[in-house]
C-alpha cells in the first residue's frame, strides 16, 4: 500500500469543538455533544437541498407560520429535522424557531436541559425555489440560574445576545460551510461529502475592517432613513459595488470574507425592520463582531438589545467596522 505522505491531517467539527473546550475547566462535553445535533440536521436538511428539483421538496405547504409568510416544504422539514435532532439530546431543555409560534419545552429528554437553542431553520425562504443559496443560522443560551419554577419560559429566552454561548451558520451554496463561534473566534467547515463530515478550512477569520460592497435591497429606498440613502448615494460616488443575494446567511458570508456592509434598514412595509432579532441578527451579530466586525440597529449594538418578544424584529447594519461607522456617520448627520 503506497503512503501519500502529503495527506492533510484533517480536523472535523467535532474535533474542533472539543479542543476548543479544552480551554474551559468546566468542559464536560455536553457543549459538543448539543452542537453535533446541530451539525447531524444540517447534513440532513443538506441532503433535501441537494436533491430538491427531484425529491418533493419544493413549493409551500399551503401554510403561514407566525411571521405571516407561506412555509415552504423544505422550511418545515428543516424545522422537524432540527427539532428532531436536538430534542433528544438530553442538555437542550428549550428550541425557539423561526417557523414556530411558541417556543418548544423539552422536558422529557432526560439530561438537565441546560441549553436554549434559537434558529432560523432555512434562511432565505424566497430562494428556495430557484437554486439561489440558502442556509440554516443558530443561536445557543444558557437557562438563567434566577428564574422560578412555574415562571415562563420566556425569562430563559428573551437574553440580550450577549449571553450568546455559541452561534453559527450553515450555508447551503456551491458547496456546503458552517461558520460558528463560541467567543473565541470565528471559524469555517466546509462538508465533505465523501467522508459525510465538516472540515475545517480556516479558522480565525477576520472581516476586513473596510470593503467598498454594500448589500441591501435598493427596490425599498424611498423609505428608508435619511442617512442611509445619503450613505448610499456617497457610497455610488465612490465607485462601490452592490451585491443582494437576498439570503440574509449568503449575504452576510460574503460580507464576513470579503467586508464591505449588509443593510436592512426600517422601511415603509417593516417600520421596525424585517429580520428577526434573537435567531438572525444576534447570531450574525456574535459572527461579526468575533471576525472584528461590527452590528447595530442604527443607533445601538445588536448585541446589547434586550429582547421584550420571541420574534421581534430589529434593523440590522452589519459588516466591516469601518463601513457601519460609516453608515452610522451619515445616519447621525441626518439627525
Ligand atoms: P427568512 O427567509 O428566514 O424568512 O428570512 C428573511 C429573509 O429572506 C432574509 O434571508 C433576507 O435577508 C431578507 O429576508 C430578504 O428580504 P427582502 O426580500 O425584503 O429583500
Amino acid at each position: 500500500m503506497s503512503t501519500d505522505n502529503n495527506i492533510r491531517p484533517i480536523i472535523t467539527f467535532a474535533q474542533h469543538v472539543i479542543e476548543q473546550q479544552r480551554g474551559h475547566p468546566t468542559a464536560t462535553g455536553q457543549f459538543s455533544w448539543l452542537l453535533s445535533g446541530i451539525t447531524l440536521a444540517t447534513k440532513i436538511i443538506e441532503s433535501y437541498v441537494r436533491r430538491a428539483g427531484i425529491v418533493d421538496v419544493l413549493g409551500t405547504t399551503g401554510d403561514s407560520n407566525v411571521q405571516g409568510e407561506l412555509v415552504q416544504k423544505l422550511d418545515m422539514i428543516a424545522n422537524e429535522t432540527i427539532k428532531q435532532c436536538l430534542g433528544y439530546r438530553g442538555n437542550v431543555g428549550i428550541l425557539v424557531s423561526e417557523e414556530d409560534d411558541e417556543p418548544r419545552i423539552i422536558k422529557d429528554a432526560g439530561g438537565d436541559g441546560r441549553y436554549i437553542v434559537l434558529f432560523d431553520p432555512l434562511d432565505g425562504s424566497s430562494n428556495i425555489d430557484v437554486n439561489v443559496s440558502i442556509g440554516t443560522i443558530f443561536s445557543v443560551l444558557q437557562t438563567r440560574d434566577d428564574v422560578w419554577p412555574g415562571e415562563g419560559p420566556e425569562k430563559h429566552i428573551l437574553q440580550p445576545g450577549i449571553k450568546q454561548m455559541a452561534a453559527g451558520y450553515v450555508v447551503y451554496g456551491s458547496s456546503t460551510v458552517l461558520a460558528y463561534t463560541t467567543g473565541d473566534g470565528v471559524h469555517m467547515f466546509t462538508l465533505n461529502p465523501d467522508i459525510g463530515a465538516f472540515v475545517l478550512h480556516r479558522e480565525r477569520i477576520t472581516m476586513p475592517t473596510e470593503g467598498k460592497m454594500y448589500s441591501v435591497n435598493e427596490a425599498y429606498e424611498a423609505s428608508f432613513p435619511d442617512g442611509v440613502r445619503k450613505y448610499l448615494a456617497a457610497a455610488k460616488n465612490e465607485n462601490y459595488t452592490q451585491r443582494y443575494i437576498g439570503s440574509l446567511v449568503a449575504d452576510f458570508h460574503r460580507t464576513l470574507l470579503r467586508g464591505g456592509v449588509f443593510l436592512y434598514p426600517p422601511t415603509a412595509n417593516a417600520p421596525g425592520g424585517k429580520l428577526r432579532l434573537l435567531y438572525e441578527a444576534n447570531p450574525m451579530a456574535f459572527l461579526a463582531e468575533q471576525a472584528g466586525g461590527a452590528a447595530t440597529d442604527g443607533s445601538q449594538r445588536i448585541l446589547e438589545k434586550e429582547p421584550f418578544e420571541l420574534h421581534q424584529r430589529t434593523p440590522l447594519i452589519i459588516g466591516s467596522q469601518q463601513e457601519v461607522e460609516k453608515v452610522h456617520q451619515y445616519l447621525n448627520d441626518s439627525g
